[in-house]
Protein backbone atom coordinates (compact mmCIF):
# COMPACT_ATOMS: atom_id res chain seq x y z
CA UNK A 1 0.00 0.00 0.00
CA UNK A 2 2.65 2.59 1.01
CA UNK A 3 5.04 1.41 -2.06
CA UNK A 4 6.64 4.40 -3.78
CA UNK A 5 6.08 4.92 -7.35
CA UNK A 6 7.94 7.38 -9.75
CA UNK A 7 4.08 9.15 -9.90
CA UNK A 8 5.16 10.68 -6.10
CA UNK A 9 8.03 12.19 -7.56
CA UNK A 10 9.97 11.69 -4.57
CA UNK A 11 13.70 12.58 -5.16
CA UNK A 12 17.22 12.25 -3.44
CA UNK A 13 20.56 14.10 -3.97
CA UNK A 14 23.41 12.06 -4.75
CA UNK A 15 24.89 13.82 -1.40
CA UNK A 16 22.31 12.73 0.44
CA UNK A 17 22.10 8.54 0.04
CA UNK A 18 25.89 9.26 -0.93
CA UNK A 19 26.38 10.83 2.33
CA UNK A 20 29.65 9.10 4.23
CA UNK A 21 28.75 9.77 7.89
CA UNK A 22 31.45 12.12 8.34
CA UNK A 23 31.17 14.81 10.87
CA UNK A 24 33.45 17.57 12.63
CA UNK A 25 34.45 14.82 15.25
CA UNK A 26 34.52 12.01 13.18
CA UNK A 27 35.74 10.24 9.63
CA UNK A 28 33.57 8.72 7.52
CA UNK A 29 31.86 5.50 8.51
CA UNK A 30 30.52 4.22 4.98
CA UNK A 31 33.02 3.99 1.49
CA UNK A 32 31.86 6.18 -1.14
CA UNK A 33 29.35 4.67 -3.45
CA UNK A 34 29.00 5.97 -7.32
CA UNK A 35 26.35 8.23 -9.09
CA UNK A 36 25.48 5.11 -11.50
CA UNK A 37 25.02 2.88 -8.65
CA UNK A 38 22.81 5.60 -6.44
CA UNK A 39 20.54 5.63 -9.56
CA UNK A 40 19.77 2.49 -9.54
CA UNK A 41 19.37 1.46 -6.10
CA UNK A 42 16.88 4.70 -6.03
CA UNK A 43 15.05 3.40 -8.79
CA UNK A 44 14.95 0.11 -7.64
CA UNK A 45 13.08 1.88 -4.26
CA UNK A 46 10.74 3.54 -6.31
CA UNK A 47 11.85 7.07 -6.45
CA UNK A 48 11.78 9.29 -9.49
CA UNK A 49 14.47 11.46 -9.52
CA UNK A 50 18.03 12.57 -8.35
CA UNK A 51 19.73 15.88 -7.97
CA UNK A 52 23.34 17.03 -7.86
CA UNK A 53 25.99 19.66 -7.23
CA UNK A 54 28.50 19.89 -9.59
CA UNK A 55 30.95 18.53 -7.83
CA UNK A 56 29.01 15.52 -6.51
CA UNK A 57 28.59 14.12 -10.11
CA UNK A 58 32.03 15.01 -11.00
CA UNK A 59 34.75 15.92 -8.87
CA UNK A 60 36.66 19.34 -8.65
CA UNK A 61 39.86 17.88 -9.95
CA UNK A 62 38.70 15.44 -12.80
CA UNK A 63 40.48 15.99 -16.34
CA UNK A 64 38.17 16.34 -19.49
CA UNK A 65 38.64 12.39 -20.18
CA UNK A 66 37.38 11.41 -16.53
CA UNK A 67 34.83 14.29 -16.94
CA UNK A 68 33.18 12.56 -20.84
CA UNK A 69 33.39 9.29 -18.74
CA UNK A 70 31.51 10.06 -15.70
CA UNK A 71 29.29 12.01 -17.46
CA UNK A 72 28.40 9.18 -20.23
CA UNK A 73 27.95 6.50 -16.95
CA UNK A 74 25.62 8.84 -15.26
CA UNK A 75 23.46 9.16 -18.56
CA UNK A 76 23.23 5.32 -19.08
CA UNK A 77 22.18 4.35 -15.59
CA UNK A 78 19.18 7.42 -16.01
CA UNK A 79 18.53 5.67 -18.84
CA UNK A 80 18.72 1.96 -17.85
CA UNK A 81 16.33 3.47 -14.92
CA UNK A 82 13.89 6.03 -15.76
CA UNK A 83 15.18 8.31 -13.23
CA UNK A 84 15.24 12.11 -14.02
CA UNK A 85 17.02 14.93 -12.76
CA UNK A 86 14.65 17.83 -12.01
CA UNK A 87 17.55 19.70 -9.75
CA UNK A 88 20.60 20.99 -9.76
CA UNK A 89 23.30 23.24 -7.85
CA UNK A 90 26.56 24.40 -7.05
CA UNK A 91 28.80 23.11 -4.27
CA UNK A 92 29.96 26.59 -3.10
CA UNK A 93 30.85 26.02 0.31
CA UNK A 94 33.23 23.40 0.43
CA UNK A 95 36.46 24.79 -1.52
CA UNK A 96 38.46 26.84 1.09
CA UNK A 97 38.10 29.78 -1.38
CA UNK A 98 34.54 30.38 -0.35
CA UNK A 99 35.53 30.58 3.41
CA UNK A 100 33.80 33.91 4.38
CA UNK A 101 30.89 33.89 1.10
CA UNK A 102 30.86 33.36 -2.45
CA UNK A 103 28.82 35.86 -4.39
CA UNK A 104 28.67 37.61 -0.82
CA UNK A 105 32.90 36.91 -0.67
CA UNK A 106 34.49 41.01 0.01
CA UNK A 107 36.80 39.54 -2.37
CA UNK A 108 35.49 40.66 -6.33
CA UNK A 109 37.86 37.44 -7.09
CA UNK A 110 35.84 35.38 -5.13
CA UNK A 111 32.83 36.71 -6.06
CA UNK A 112 33.13 36.36 -9.89
CA UNK A 113 34.77 32.69 -9.11
CA UNK A 114 31.29 32.10 -7.62
CA UNK A 115 29.80 33.01 -10.34
CA UNK A 116 31.69 31.22 -13.14
CA UNK A 117 31.50 27.77 -11.25
CA UNK A 118 27.63 28.37 -11.27
CA UNK A 119 27.12 29.28 -14.61
CA UNK A 120 29.24 25.96 -15.64
CA UNK A 121 26.84 23.84 -12.96
CA UNK A 122 23.92 25.54 -14.55
CA UNK A 123 25.02 23.92 -17.62
CA UNK A 124 25.55 20.37 -16.53
CA UNK A 125 22.23 20.88 -14.97
CA UNK A 126 20.66 21.63 -18.44
CA UNK A 127 22.71 18.94 -20.02
CA UNK A 128 20.77 16.02 -18.07
CA UNK A 129 17.27 18.04 -18.27
CA UNK A 130 17.08 19.50 -14.40
CA UNK A 131 14.77 22.51 -14.27
CA UNK A 132 14.79 23.77 -11.55
CA UNK A 133 18.34 25.34 -9.88
CA UNK A 134 18.61 25.32 -5.93
CA UNK A 135 20.66 28.24 -4.24
CA UNK A 136 21.90 27.01 -0.41
CA UNK A 137 24.20 29.84 0.56
CA UNK A 138 25.91 27.68 3.28
CA UNK A 139 28.64 30.05 3.43
CA UNK A 140 26.68 33.66 2.70
CA UNK A 141 27.25 35.05 6.20
CA UNK A 142 29.50 36.24 9.16
CA UNK A 143 30.90 34.83 12.74
CA UNK A 144 31.90 38.61 13.50
CA UNK A 145 30.34 41.77 11.48
CA UNK A 146 34.11 42.79 11.54
CA UNK A 147 34.57 43.48 7.86
CA UNK A 148 31.11 45.40 8.19
CA UNK A 149 29.94 43.80 4.60
CA UNK A 150 26.65 43.40 5.89
CA UNK A 151 25.19 45.66 3.20
CA UNK A 152 27.33 45.15 0.35
CA UNK A 153 26.29 41.72 1.00
CA UNK A 154 22.86 42.02 0.21
CA UNK A 155 23.71 43.94 -3.12
CA UNK A 156 26.78 41.66 -4.34
CA UNK A 157 23.70 38.75 -3.50
CA UNK A 158 20.93 40.30 -5.79
CA UNK A 159 24.02 41.12 -8.94
CA UNK A 160 25.10 37.62 -9.03
CA UNK A 161 21.54 36.59 -9.23
CA UNK A 162 20.39 39.48 -11.81
CA UNK A 163 23.68 38.20 -14.08
CA UNK A 164 22.88 34.34 -13.35
CA UNK A 165 19.23 35.08 -14.32
CA UNK A 166 19.78 37.02 -17.67
CA UNK A 167 22.59 33.82 -18.27
CA UNK A 168 19.45 31.36 -17.54
CA UNK A 169 17.34 33.26 -20.32
CA UNK A 170 20.30 33.86 -22.53
CA UNK A 171 20.77 30.22 -22.57
CA UNK A 172 17.62 29.34 -23.24
CA UNK A 173 17.67 27.16 -19.98
CA UNK A 174 14.18 27.92 -18.31
CA UNK A 175 15.24 27.24 -15.13
CA UNK A 176 13.55 28.36 -12.16
CA UNK A 177 15.82 29.28 -9.67
CA UNK A 178 15.32 28.07 -5.63
CA UNK A 179 17.18 30.18 -3.07
CA UNK A 180 16.96 28.18 0.28
CA UNK A 181 17.14 29.55 3.88
CA UNK A 182 18.77 28.45 6.48
CA UNK A 183 19.67 30.73 9.99
CA UNK A 184 23.14 29.35 10.94
CA UNK A 185 25.65 26.09 10.04
CA UNK A 186 28.05 26.11 8.75
CA UNK A 187 28.36 30.18 9.25
CA UNK A 188 27.17 31.77 12.52
CA UNK A 189 24.63 34.14 10.87
CA UNK A 190 23.76 33.29 7.40
CA UNK A 191 22.31 36.25 5.58
CA UNK A 192 18.60 35.54 4.71
CA UNK A 193 18.01 33.21 7.40
CA UNK A 194 14.16 32.41 6.78
CA UNK A 195 11.83 32.27 4.23
CA UNK A 196 10.40 35.37 4.74
CA UNK A 197 13.56 37.09 4.61
CA UNK A 198 14.32 35.38 1.05
CA UNK A 199 10.63 36.17 -0.35
CA UNK A 200 11.53 40.07 0.72
CA UNK A 201 14.53 39.80 -1.32
CA UNK A 202 13.58 38.36 -4.08
CA UNK A 203 10.98 41.44 -4.65
CA UNK A 204 14.02 43.15 -4.75
CA UNK A 205 15.68 41.15 -7.81
CA UNK A 206 15.66 42.00 -11.53
CA UNK A 207 13.80 38.73 -12.60
CA UNK A 208 11.56 38.23 -9.81
CA UNK A 209 9.28 36.18 -11.28
CA UNK A 210 11.99 33.59 -12.04
CA UNK A 211 13.18 33.21 -8.30
CA UNK A 212 11.13 31.33 -5.35
CA UNK A 213 12.05 29.74 -2.31
CA UNK A 214 13.26 25.85 -1.57
CA UNK A 215 12.43 25.69 2.35
CA UNK A 216 14.13 22.98 4.62
CA UNK A 217 12.23 21.59 7.28
CA UNK A 218 15.61 20.87 9.25
CA UNK A 219 16.67 24.41 8.70
CA UNK A 220 13.38 26.53 10.19
CA UNK A 221 13.10 23.89 12.85
CA UNK A 222 16.49 24.21 14.24
CA UNK A 223 15.42 27.97 14.75
CA UNK A 224 12.47 27.05 16.59
CA UNK A 225 10.25 28.20 13.82
CA UNK A 226 7.33 26.61 12.48
CA UNK A 227 8.33 24.51 9.08
CA UNK A 228 4.23 24.77 7.97
CA UNK A 229 4.38 28.20 8.94
CA UNK A 230 7.16 29.08 6.21
CA UNK A 231 6.10 26.29 3.49
CA UNK A 232 2.15 28.06 3.59
CA UNK A 233 3.97 31.56 3.70
CA UNK A 234 5.59 30.42 0.25
CA UNK A 235 2.66 28.93 -1.17
CA UNK A 236 0.83 31.49 -0.26
CA UNK A 237 3.31 34.14 -2.33
CA UNK A 238 3.25 31.50 -5.10
CA UNK A 239 6.84 30.64 -4.66
CA UNK A 240 7.12 27.12 -3.54
CA UNK A 241 9.39 26.17 -6.40
CA UNK A 242 11.42 23.03 -4.53
CA UNK A 243 10.96 21.45 -0.93
CA UNK A 244 13.63 19.59 1.22
CA UNK A 245 12.09 17.22 3.46
CA UNK A 246 13.78 16.02 6.21
CA UNK A 247 13.04 16.12 10.45
CA UNK A 248 15.22 17.91 13.55
CA UNK A 249 15.06 18.10 17.04
CA UNK A 250 14.52 21.63 17.48
CA UNK A 251 17.95 23.69 18.79
CA UNK A 252 20.57 21.35 17.91
CA UNK A 253 23.07 21.40 14.61
CA UNK A 254 21.55 20.79 11.29
CA UNK A 255 20.55 17.19 11.80
CA UNK A 256 18.96 15.98 8.35
CA UNK A 257 17.06 13.19 9.83
CA UNK A 258 15.13 10.83 8.04
CA UNK A 259 11.43 12.43 7.39
CA UNK A 260 8.86 12.11 9.77
CA UNK A 261 11.35 10.56 11.79
CA UNK A 262 11.12 13.36 14.41
CA UNK A 263 8.20 16.07 14.41
CA UNK A 264 4.74 13.60 13.40
CA UNK A 265 2.20 16.39 13.63
CA UNK A 266 4.42 18.93 11.78
CA UNK A 267 5.46 16.41 9.01
CA UNK A 268 1.60 16.18 8.65
CA UNK A 269 0.68 19.53 8.65
CA UNK A 270 3.95 20.00 6.03
CA UNK A 271 2.20 16.87 3.43
CA UNK A 272 -0.79 18.44 4.25
CA UNK A 273 -0.53 21.49 2.87
CA UNK A 274 1.50 20.17 -0.03
CA UNK A 275 -1.20 17.80 -0.85
CA UNK A 276 -3.80 20.15 -0.76
CA UNK A 277 -2.40 23.12 -2.06
CA UNK A 278 -1.46 20.98 -5.33
CA UNK A 279 1.77 21.20 -5.18
CA UNK A 280 3.33 19.91 -8.47
CA UNK A 281 6.24 19.86 -7.62
CA UNK A 282 9.31 17.52 -6.39
CA UNK A 283 9.36 15.86 -2.61
CA UNK A 284 13.15 15.59 -2.19
CA UNK A 285 14.63 14.54 0.69
CA UNK A 286 17.06 16.31 1.74
CA UNK A 287 18.20 14.30 4.52
CA UNK A 288 20.62 11.35 5.22
CA UNK A 289 21.37 8.07 7.36
CA UNK A 290 22.64 8.12 10.77
CA UNK A 291 26.30 8.32 11.34
CA UNK A 292 25.76 4.94 12.86
CA UNK A 293 24.68 3.18 10.50
CA UNK A 294 25.99 0.70 7.22
CA UNK A 295 24.36 0.54 3.63
CA UNK A 296 21.70 -1.97 4.78
CA UNK A 297 20.63 1.54 7.11
CA UNK A 298 20.71 3.64 4.25
CA UNK A 299 18.50 2.38 2.02
CA UNK A 300 16.23 1.44 4.84
CA UNK A 301 16.54 4.92 5.63
CA UNK A 302 15.70 6.18 2.03
CA UNK A 303 12.50 3.99 1.91
CA UNK A 304 11.35 5.22 4.90
CA UNK A 305 11.72 8.47 4.32
CA UNK A 306 9.09 7.59 0.89
CA UNK A 307 6.94 5.30 3.27
CA UNK A 308 6.42 7.70 5.87
CA UNK A 309 5.28 10.35 3.21
CA UNK A 310 2.95 8.33 1.75
CA UNK A 311 1.26 7.17 5.01
CA UNK A 312 1.09 10.87 6.34
CA UNK A 313 -0.57 11.57 3.01
CA UNK A 314 -2.97 8.43 4.03
CA UNK A 315 -3.64 10.02 7.00
CA UNK A 316 -4.54 13.64 5.65
CA UNK A 317 -7.10 11.80 3.07
CA UNK A 318 -8.47 10.35 5.99
CA UNK A 319 -8.22 13.54 8.30
CA UNK A 320 -10.28 15.37 5.48
CA UNK A 321 -12.93 12.41 4.96
CA UNK A 322 -13.42 12.38 8.79
CA UNK A 323 -16.90 13.51 9.36
CA UNK A 324 -16.24 14.76 13.25
CA UNK A 325 -13.11 16.82 12.09
CA UNK A 326 -15.08 18.47 9.10
CA UNK A 327 -18.15 19.05 11.42
CA UNK A 328 -15.35 20.48 14.35
CA UNK A 329 -13.81 22.48 11.80
CA UNK A 330 -17.34 24.07 10.12
CA UNK A 331 -17.50 25.29 13.62
CA UNK A 332 -13.93 26.48 13.79
CA UNK A 333 -14.17 28.56 10.51
CA UNK A 334 -17.47 30.71 11.54
CA UNK A 335 -19.08 32.13 8.38
CA UNK A 336 -20.74 35.45 8.09
CA UNK A 337 -21.29 36.66 4.60
CA UNK A 338 -22.13 40.15 4.94
CA UNK A 339 -19.54 40.80 6.93
CA UNK A 340 -17.16 39.23 4.50
CA UNK A 341 -19.29 41.01 1.43
CA UNK A 342 -18.41 44.09 3.48
CA UNK A 343 -14.36 43.49 4.54
CA UNK A 344 -14.01 41.78 1.08
CA UNK A 345 -12.90 45.18 -0.23
CA UNK A 346 -12.76 48.68 0.48
CA UNK A 347 -15.38 51.27 -0.98
CA UNK A 348 -16.23 54.29 0.77
CA UNK A 349 -19.81 53.24 1.86
CA UNK A 350 -18.16 49.48 2.94
CA UNK A 351 -16.35 51.69 5.08
CA UNK A 352 -19.17 53.46 6.46
CA UNK A 353 -21.53 50.53 7.00
CA UNK A 354 -19.19 48.77 8.86
CA UNK A 355 -18.74 51.83 11.15
CA UNK A 356 -21.89 51.40 11.44
CA UNK A 357 -21.96 47.76 12.34
CA UNK A 358 -22.49 46.96 16.26
CA UNK A 359 -21.11 43.24 17.26
CA UNK A 360 -21.90 41.03 20.29
CA UNK A 361 -18.68 41.40 21.76
CA UNK A 362 -19.57 39.68 24.70
CA UNK A 363 -20.85 36.73 22.46
CA UNK A 364 -17.86 36.61 20.72
CA UNK A 365 -15.76 36.77 23.91
CA UNK A 366 -16.80 33.76 26.05
CA UNK A 367 -17.03 31.44 23.35
CA UNK A 368 -13.97 28.75 23.28
CA UNK A 369 -12.37 28.11 19.59
CA UNK A 370 -12.91 24.21 20.16
CA UNK A 371 -9.08 23.63 19.27
CA UNK A 372 -9.06 20.94 22.03
CA UNK A 373 -11.18 18.90 20.33
CA UNK A 374 -9.61 19.24 16.95
CA UNK A 375 -6.07 18.96 17.96
CA UNK A 376 -6.93 15.96 19.82
CA UNK A 377 -8.69 14.38 17.11
CA UNK A 378 -6.02 15.12 14.68
CA UNK A 379 -3.57 13.26 17.15
CA UNK A 380 -5.96 10.14 17.54
CA UNK A 381 -5.90 9.93 13.63
CA UNK A 382 -2.01 10.16 13.68
CA UNK A 383 -1.83 7.59 16.55
CA UNK A 384 -4.12 5.23 13.93
CA UNK A 385 -7.22 5.10 16.49
CA UNK A 386 -9.43 6.61 14.53
C1 LIG B 1 23.88 20.88 1.90
C2 LIG B 1 22.85 21.65 2.69
C3 LIG B 1 21.48 21.49 2.10
C4 LIG B 1 21.35 22.06 0.74
C5 LIG B 1 22.20 21.39 -0.26
C6 LIG B 1 22.07 22.10 -1.58
S1 LIG B 1 23.81 21.21 0.23
O1 LIG B 1 23.69 19.51 2.06
O2 LIG B 1 22.86 21.20 4.03
O3 LIG B 1 20.50 22.01 2.94
O4 LIG B 1 20.03 21.85 0.32
O5 LIG B 1 23.11 22.98 -1.82
MN1 LIG C 1 19.90 20.57 6.16
MN1 LIG D 1 18.62 21.50 1.90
Amino acid sequence: QYQPKPEHKFTFGLWTVGNPGSDPFGSAVRETISAPYIVEKLAELGAWGVNFHDNDLIPADATPEQERQIKKDFRAALDATGLVVPMATTNLFKDPIFRDGAFTSADARVRAYAIQKTMKAMDLGAEFGAETYVFWGGREGTEVDAGSRTLDAMAWFREALNFLAEYNISQGYNYKFALEPKPNEPRGDIFLPTVGAALGFIATLDHPEMVGVNPEFAHDTMAGLSFPHAIAQAIDAGKLFHVDLNDQKMGRFDQDLRFGSENYKSAFYTVKLLEDSGYQGPRHFDAHALRTEDYDGVWEFARGCMRTYLILKDKVEQYNADEEIQAALAEYFVKDEALSGLTARFSPENAQKLKDTSFDLDGIRSKGRGLEKIDQLTAEVLLGVR
